[in-house]
């Protein structure tokens, strides 16, 4: 039919993937944000689920909640200071809860007694401080009446035949109806939105649903038709890289090395938690360092990815103390060392990674970035770099290295190296940048 070749010229002519992609490869460094009704219990967002809660339970949760000190543009500045250039929020996790006044449901923000929307200032602060915006989207969801209930379900019983009862009347189709609808208002209301998060879709083999059950290439279709240049992640179960997802999603673990997907690197950005939790968990105690963070934001970058760092806000609306430590700590870091970050990839492989570095390369100034984890002792050795190097200098104040390739043999003052290896002259101190 017309309307059909109309929506398919509107999704055929939409960017094609690299340009869609192009800020994205850029920019590296986004903020995940998981905040909801799970930060009131604050131990983990899956907290429904794990523990089993009736309704009323956590129904509490919603009568309760009211973040008295939310305010989205201390977030937006925190996480700009921190060299942050794309932010991503939970609109609606898998309890269902939604974040804004959606109109399709009543399990939403503004019936709680905080009353207002908290999304449109969020997407408002975020979008001033020249970050991009993302949206999460929960395809799984606990409290829609229609959303059949499964293994993860806070309501899955033991008894099969009591499964099945209880899913008696439930009608994805309707839950499918509702999502859809939802979408609209999120990717019609917000303004512009540059990446969509949908998660998640079990695993093949894992009897759980799949993209059929969310109708994934209608929700990509729907999403490219509302908003053009936006980027999906490979969370809806599409198989097709470029016409299903943009990006993979590795989480809470880094690649060994660059992923491929049918032997072609595609994108990808990994998602990691300060903690070990993405809402807010008040009693987990194993943080990252700032340290491991950058080493983490380094290395992602030196294998072609992105970093999506995660904050769980408090259920008064403020990031975590020990978060805000850490984004301190990042933006420090960041002040001075960006450079080796945005813009960047891994580096071509004629140059060979040092011990103890990351190696990370901007291909439109052709500068490469060495990451020197441990510091050596003046020298750090260079393998077959020799006519590789027109200049170096350490980045954290700009002041030259002086860098030599070793000829002369057999002296004591010189050094048994490879005659294509250069060697650049440290500091005896590392610079104290962290
Ligand atoms: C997972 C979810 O189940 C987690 O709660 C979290 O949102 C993470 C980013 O994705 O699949």
């Amino acid at each position: 039919t017309n309307a059909t070749h109309i929506v398919q010229n509107q999704y055929n002519s939409s960017l094609n993937q690299s340009e869609r992609m192009s800020w994205w490869t850029h920019d590296r460094f986004g903020l995940f944000i998981h905040w909801g009704l799970y930060a009131m219990p604050a131990r983990h967002e899956w907290v429904r689920s794990r523990e089993k809660m009736s309704d009323e339970h956590y129904n509490r949760y919603k009568n309760l909640f009211n973040p008295d000190l939310y305010n989205p543009e201390e977030w937006a500045y925190m996480a700009k200071v921190a060299g942050v250039k794309y932010m991503v929020f939970t609109t609606k996790h898998h309890d269902g809860f939604c974040m804004w006044d959606s109109k399709y449901t009543d399990y939403k923000i503004t019936n709680t007694p905080y009353k207002k929307d908290i999304l449109k200032p969020l997407v408002n602060a975020f979008r001033n401080e020249g970050i991009r915006i993302g949206f999460y989207y929960s395809l799984l969801d606990w409290h829609h009446p229609d959303f059949t209930i499964d293994r993860n379900h806070p309501k899955m019983p033991q008894n099969p035949e009591l499964l099945k009862e209880l899913n008696k009347n439930r009608n994805m189709a309707k839950y499918r109806e509702y999502m859809k609808n939802q979408l609209t208002e999120l990717l019609t209301e917000f303004g512009k939105i540059d990446e969509l998060f949908m998660d998640y879709t079990y695993a093949e083999g894992e009897n759980g649903k799949n993209s059929k059950d969310w109708d994934a290439e209608g929700i990509v279709k729907l999403a490219r038709k509302l908003q053009p240049q936006i980027i999906i992640n490979n969370r809806l179960g599409l198989t097709e890289n470029n016409q299903g997802w943009d990006y993979i999603t590795p989480e809470q673990f880094m690649p060994q090395q660059w992923p491929t997907v049918n032997s072609q690197r595609v994108p990808w950005e990994t998602c990691q938690t300060f903690s070990g939790s993405w809402g807010y968990h008040r009693d987990e105690y194993s943080w990252k360092s700032v340290h491991q963070l950058i080493v983490m934001l380094a290395e992602t970058v030196s294998k072609g990815g992105n970093l999506l760092l995660n904050v769980g806000p408090t259920a008064r609306g403020v990031f975590d103390e020990r978060a805000i430590e850490r984004l301190n700590g990042l933006a420090h870091w960041m002040r001075f060392h960006s450079s080796a970050i945005y813009g960047c990839t891994a580096a071509p492989t004629e140059y060979a990674c040092p011990n103890n570095c990351i190696l990370t390369y901007n291909p439109n100034t052709n500068r490469l970035y060495i990451h020197v984890l441990e510091w050596p002792f003046k020298s750090l050795y260079l393998k077959q770099y020799k006519g590789k190097i027109k200049y170096a200098q350490l980045l954290n104040d700009n002041s030259e290295l002086k860098f030599r390739t070793e000829t002369k043999k057999g002296s004591h003052m010189t050094e048994n190296t490879g005659a294509d290896d250069v060697i650049i002259t440290l500091p005896v101190e590392r610079p104290n940048v962290e």
